[in-house]
């Protein structure tokens, strides 16, 4: 019976539970650059095109290595990277501890709901450990860190997404098969990474990844929506019937779909 078949949510966190990149990743990067006395700067245009590589260290390698080939790399590039890395976490954590990055629309309703549910929830992000835990305590509750069974994150597995690593790690700490499972992505990248997992996947869009190929998503929204607030389906809308915000019964349809 589907009622039985929706075990777990997996989410990826930047972009899809909260618009982190543009107004937090960002201004922290530049303000460890700045801290640092160097002259990168990332504007919100180059910040979009570098988001084509996860994860904080691999972007900065990134940036060097197609942005800056005449810049001098010191002998220590790898401590360098790792101390601006360092900084920028320091910067991004106090400026979600300001309450600087509320959650996207509908995601503490969902989450409520699921754990109302015994519906189990996990992560798979490739930001840093300590950037979810802050994110979850400063946006949704000083709880909320223990609602998730699994916070798979960062450096835990070798290759970020797209590579299906992170999501492969979250379902066998869950010890649940992809089926069972749904994943909420933002990104192409992140939609990669679930689906090379097996799982069905949903995407909620944000300004820098509309335009991305989502064709393997299982549904594509604008966000996941409030009876307040509808939400507008941007691709696949078979499995909507009527509903306009994405609660339990929505996604057990979409994982039958
Ligand atoms: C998110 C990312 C992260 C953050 C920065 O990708 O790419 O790298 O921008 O985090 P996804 P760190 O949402 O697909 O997981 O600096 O902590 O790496
Ligand atoms: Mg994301």
């Amino acid at each position: 019976m589907w009622e039985m078949t929706l075990a777990a949510f997996i989410f990826d966190v930047d972009g899809t539970l909260a618009d982190t990149e543009r107004d937090g990743h960002r201004v922290a990067f530049n303000q460890a650059f700045i801290e640092a006395g160097l002259d990168w700067r990332w504007d919100e245009g180059l910040y979009g095109a570098l988001l084509a590589v996860t994860g904080g260290k691999e972007r900065m390698r990134h940036y060097l290595d197609r942005y800056r080939p005449d810049w001098a790399r010191p002998a220590d590039l790898d401590g360098l990277i790792a101390g601006l890395h360092a900084a920028k976490t320091r910067h991004y954590t106090k400026l979600l501890t300001q309450g600087g990055i509320p959650l996207r629309p509908g995601v503490a309703r969902l989450l409520g709901e699921a754990r109302a549910a015994g519906i189990r929830l996990a992560i798979a992000t490739t930001t840093t450990p300590e950037n979810v835990t802050v994110l979850l305590e400063h946006a949704l509750s000083p709880q909320a860190v223990s609602w998730f069974e699994v916070i798979a994150a960062g450096d835990v597995v070798a290759a970020k997404k797209p590579a299906a690593d992170i999501y492969d790690y979250a379902l066998a700490r869950l010890n649940l098969a992809p089926q069972v499972c749904l994943a909420f992505e933002d990104s192409e990248n992140g939609l990669r990474s679930a689906r090379g997992a097996g799982l069905r996947t949903v995407i909620t869009v944000n300004d820098y990844t509309r335009l991305q190929d989502f064709s393997g998503a299982a549904i594509v929204l604008d966000q996941l929506g409030e009876p307040a607030m509808p939400f507008t389906v941007l691709a696949k809308p078979a499995p909507v019937n009527g509903k306009n915000f994405l609660d339990l019964q929505l996604a057990r349809r979409i994982l039958e779909s």
